[in-house]
């Protein structure tokens, strides 16, 4: 068989040079994968890499016409965080792999409670520590997927207005609790039919709470109101409370929480895309329980995406 001539063997290395800078496609399977695993490997179905930290820490190196894609039927907790650029013809594309029959993967703000409980009466309590690189405390408990209520009064339904409110002055004479007890609770009011106001009670005596700032509206007798805030409020099934250190909760059923799975949701976004970055597609992922939007960022498409 004839030898290659000299411009064969250049075109073959320009094709080869080609194929080198070609995109590439990072896989991650929350089970399966291994950090440890090099960028090679990871571009392989079978040696996956396993967490959001991750690809946090190697989504700068992202090139235009890269994909990272994670497994279906797979679940990430933490925040997925984007600052790398595609162009607009070779979008960085973050997206699924593996059999269609499967679940979107799921990329959740929440993380799961598994430290021993404490049982008080029918409350079971728990340390809990906030992870570092959150929003800073808990907003939602999930028991079984459930979402919990916030510790609050009345357990449901209002308390109500007895007087018309003005300014930063609400009266309910039917709440008839001692001097000061209502002090430093946080009281969520409907202001009109299409506003609601949160404030902190700064004094409260005789029925009259002074609250920290103005209403947004002047609420009439009649209008609702409830008060959360005080761990004293952990008085129903189904409620919690987070003191910044102890988690407290009643379970639905009477049941530990160590029978139950439990999420606590920390993060505001689990897909973060930072102002600079652009062109980055997004397909085939399940964001949910987060505290404020699922998704953040500018310049980016969705396609078959549920939260
Ligand atoms: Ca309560």
């Amino acid at each position: 068989m004839p030898s290659m001539s000299m411009s064969m063997k250049c075109l073959f290395f320009v094709l080869s040079l080609g194929c080198l800078v070609q995109s590439a496609t990072y896989y991650f399977d929350s089970l399966g994968g291994d950090d440890s695993r090099t960028a090679s490997q990871a571009q392989m179905q079978a040696t996956p890499w396993k967490s959001l930290t991750k690809f946090n820490a190697i989504q700068s190196t992202l090139q235009p016409g890269d994909s990272a894609l994670f497994l279906r039927g797979r679940r990430w907790q933490g925040r997925l965080d984007i600052s790398a650029s595609g162009n607009i013809s070779q979008p960085i594309s973050i997206g699924a792999y593996g059999s269609t029959n499967d679940a979107l993967p799921i990329f959740s703000g929440a993380v799961n409670v598994t430290s021993a409980w404490t049982k008080t009466g029918s409350i079971y309590s728990t340390p809990f520590t906030i992870p570092a690189d959150t929003q800073g405390t808990i907003t939602d408990i999930f028991v079984d997927g459930k979402r919990m209520t916030y510790a609050r009064a009345p357990n449901s339904g209002w308390y109500r207005l007895t007087s018309d409110a003005s300014g930063s002055t609400i009266v309910d004479a039917n709440r008839t609790e001692a001097s000061g007890y209502w002090n430093n609770a946080v009281v969520r009011i409907r202001t009109s039919h299409y506003l609601y106001d949160i404030q902190t009670v700064t004094s409260f005596a005789n029925g009259v709470f002074n609250l920290g700032g103005n209403l947004n509206g002047q609420p009439s007798a009649g209008y609702g109101y409830f008060l959360e805030g005080k761990s004293s409020l952990l008085d129903a099934p189904s409620e919690w409370f987070y003191d910044g250190t102890t988690l407290s909760i009643m379970t639905p059923d009477g049941t530990s929480p160590a029978q139950h799975l439990i999420e606590a949701v920390v993060y505001n976004s689990s897909l973060v895309i930072s102002g600079q970055a652009s062109y980055i597609t997004i397909s085939n992922m399940r964001v949910e329980k987060n505290s404020d939007t699922n998704i953040r960022g500018t310049h980016f498409l969705l396609r078959e995406f549920s939260t």
